[in-house]
């Protein structure tokens, strides 16, 4: 059994007072269209409970069963633009795919590097969307500049994370290269994502044992939902998710209450095709252009 007594680090009763209205009540409710009303000034989807342009409405979408710092917000993009996003990734030039042993990905905005990424410029298609996440406020005034796209087919998943040719395959964190806090909007397919505790840490189950156990918790993922991670979740504890075909619904998902979808324990979710959007910060980035063949 999960064990919630974590507390989010945003009270969203004080934060976001100001914003109680229809519209917060209606998502708790979890009563959300697919099909959501749209902002007339700044053509931006409110969905739910956020009106994207009000960064702080982002704090009504804490997870608080959890440690520091999960946000999830269902059905940031419209199924529209999910269809439209599946069609621009998929019809990439083959050269902008990396094949790796169990997935694909490409990257945009450069290659992120310890001594620093060479910027490149981020297509129209995909700018739409980190504009979106700026207007969150999320990156200390920056605006994300890298966009990872990872294509995920049934039954594959991740372990190493970005860093794929290391020797250990075990869950992993996200690391240096980016600031710490990682957003993620995801296409087509849910997926269920795992937390563990760092390896060689004793784990102590509710019952005062040292348990082996070392998964944490996990956060079922929708499809067309944002995934907001910082904190000790970036900073501490591991993640992964699973190389299998369909995926058991547990009282171990710390959002189920904030899905969109209404689920049930024991219920199996089979997987589809899922492409992740993984929109982040890297900080030291260079503008200069290698010129090849000079
Ligand atoms: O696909 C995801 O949601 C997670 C991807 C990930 O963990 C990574 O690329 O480091
Ligand atoms: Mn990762």
């Amino acid at each position: 059994m999960l064990d919630r007594s974590w507390t989010g680090r945003l009270n969203i009763d004080k934060v976001n007072s100001h914003l109680r209205g229809g519209r917060v009540e209606n998502h708790l409710g979890k009563t959300t269209s697919s099909s959501p009303e749209r902002d007339s000034n700044l053509d931006l989807p409110v969905v739910g409970i956020l009106a994207l342009h009000e960064t702080s409405a982002l704090a009504n979408c804490a997870i608080e069963a959890t440690p520091p710092t999960v946000f999830y917000v269902p059905e940031f993009i419209t199924e529209e633009e999910e269809k439209r996003l599946i069609e621009q990734v998929t019809s990439a030039p083959k050269p902008k795919w990396t094949q790796l042993a169990h997935r694909r990905l490409q990257n945009w905005g450069g290659i992120p590097h310890p001594k620093g990424m060479i910027a490149e410029k981020i297509p129209d298609w995909l700018l739409k969307y980190t504009h979106r996440i700026e207007s969150l406020g999320l990156f200390e005034g920056k605006a994300p500049n890298h966009v990872l796209i990872n294509e995920y087919l049934p039954g594959q998943g991740i372990l190493n994370g970005y860093n794929p040719s290391s020797p250990v395959l075990q869950p992993h964190l996200d690391g240096s290269l980016f600031y710490p806090t990682v957003t993620t909007i995801s296409c087509g397919s849910h997926t269920v994502l795992e937390f563990h505790h760092p390896p060689h840490t004793e784990v102590v189950s509710a019952q005062g044992e040292v348990t082996s156990d070392h998964n944490l918790l996990s956060l079922l993922v929708e499809p067309r939902s944002l995934l907001v991670l910082q904190d000790d979740l970036y900073h501490k504890y591991l993640h992964s998710i699973a190389e299998v075909t369909q995926d058991t619904i547990t009282d171990r998902i710390a959002n189920l209450e904030s899905c969109q979808g209404c689920y049930t324990i024991g219920q199996c979710l089979q997987r589809q095709t899922r492409l992740s959007l993984t929109i982040r910060h890297v900080p030291r980035t260079s503008k200069l252009q290698i010129k090849l063949g000079r």
